[in-house]
């Protein structure tokens, strides 16, 4: 072994040979031919397939279904567009930005309505958050095996968002006194209505026209989104078009019937808006199969509806011990945070979890510990640790410590 490739191996902290599975092979001839030409909008190779995945719980129609971000598949902390994880209650509607109007009314001065291009001439703002539905890793909850982690946490995805702050357009419409609330509402049949604090909407709402770089997609609110930083994703309303100050919560079905966490009581949780802190190991994870014994690296994904992500740590023996994870910057609050952790696996079967805690001082809990708290009849808002069985032949199933 070369001296620059043992200090290297070094300073990773890995054995030597951990990296034998890269020694030296012929390499191919390079191709002599022409490429393909230029491309008006680009296109990922045809090599790569990873795909967005139709949620494995039943919905009647495919229009009100849900699709996973397969996280496995991703790298670092924004997920591409084209594989953000999708819930429509009613498809996705084709919305003809020069047609559509935002309208903010109800307890203001003066009531305004707003065209997408007014709403691009103002000031702007660009933010890196998560969105997740408050449904994600719900299977928590009755664990039953989920193969793979787009399965069990792929409805949370992180994007730069670009749009107006909130406070800015409730400025110019003129809150007056007495209101405490905002009615959302979407252009969907669906019309998704959901009632939003005016202490948040004046805080760091935004209303959001943009999304890694290009006008939003579609089946995240083209043209038009109510972005919530770090409140669960029903509350973020797509296709927006009305917004009406008012003086308590409207008590929508997204609000009573559903959205609302049911005690072992029997009394129900309402306006669990937060995400609680979350995090789970994406490799080695379900489905996939480790090549053998040797250098691994453990990395996921980590994050809080309530700022900012502070350490994330990681067990390979089912929660009996615990090592810190290396965080990688940038750390931003209500987004996506990889952490790695270098893994020098023996061979042996191992169950790796991550648990992460965020800059309140609040840590991830176990299942026990979730349900001495919430019970057990709750659909949404489970985020307990997680755990990957790394069995001796590499192959990797799903586990709960
Ligand atoms: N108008 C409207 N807004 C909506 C929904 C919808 O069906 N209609 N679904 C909500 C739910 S339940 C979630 S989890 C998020 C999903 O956002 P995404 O599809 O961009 O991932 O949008 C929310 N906003
Ligand atoms: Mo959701």
């Amino acid at each position: 072994m070369s001296s620059p490739r043992r200090a290297f191996l070094q300073t990773l902290a890995l054995g030597a040979g951990a990296l034998t599975a890269c020694r030296a092979k012929t390499p191919p001839p390079q191709p002599s031919f022409l490429g393909a030409p230029i491309s008006p909008y680009g296109e990922r190779s045809p090599f790569v397939h990873s795909q967005r995945q139709v949620s494995e719980r039943v919905t009647r129609t495919p229009e009100q279904a849900s699709s996973l971000t397969p996280l496995a598949d991703t790298y670092g902390i924004i997920t591409p567009s084209s594989l953000h994880f999708e819930r429509h209650h009613s498809g996705v509607p084709k919305i003809d930005p020069a047609q559509h109007r935002l309208m903010i009314h109800g307890m203001v001065d003066r009531p305004l309505v707003f065209t997408v291009a007014e709403l691009q001439r103002l000031p702007s703002t660009s933010r890196i958050h998560f969105v997740e539905c408050s449904g994600n890793s719900g299977n928590g909850w009755a664990p039953t095996p989920r193969t793979t982690v787009q399965g069990t946490h792929g409805l949370t995805s992180c994007s730069e968002w670009t749009g107006v702050k909130l406070s800015l357009l409730l400025d110019e419409v003129g809150v007056q006194q007495g209101a405490s609330w905002i009615l959302a509402e979407g252009a969907d049949p669906a019309k998704m209505t959901r009632s939003v604090p005016l202490a948040k909407a004046l805080d760091d709402a935004m209303v959001v026209y943009a999304q890694n770089g290009e006008p939003i997609r579609p089946e995240q609110g083209f043209p038009l989104r109510l972005f919530l930083p770090g409140y669960e994703g029903n509350a973020n309303i797509k296709w927006l078009r009305r917004l009406k100050v008012v003086d308590k919560p409207y008590q929508t079905r997204e609000e009573t019937s559903k959205y609302t966490d049911l005690m072992a009581d029997g009394t129900a949780r309402q306006f669990t808006l937060v995400m609680d802190a979350k995090s789970v190991v994406t490799h080695p994870s379900g489905g996939q199969k480790l090549a053998g014994p040797g250098f691994h690296e453990i990395t996921g994904i980590a994050w809080t509806g309530r700022g900012r992500v502070t350490r994330v740590e990681v067990s390979v023996d089912g929660g009996a011990t615990w090592k810190d994870a290396a965080l990688q910057e940038p750390i931003l609050p209500r987004a996506h945070t990889r952490f790695r952790y270098a893994w020098d696996w023996d061979g042996s079967e191992a169950v790796v979890a991550s648990r992460v805690t965020d800059e309140t001082g609040y840590v991830q809990p176990t299942r026990a510990e979730l349900v001495d708290v919430r019970g057990v009849n709750s659909n949404y808002h489970n985020n307990m640790i997680q755990a990957w069985k790394v069995k001796a032949d590499g192959t990797v199933e799903y586990a709960v410590v």
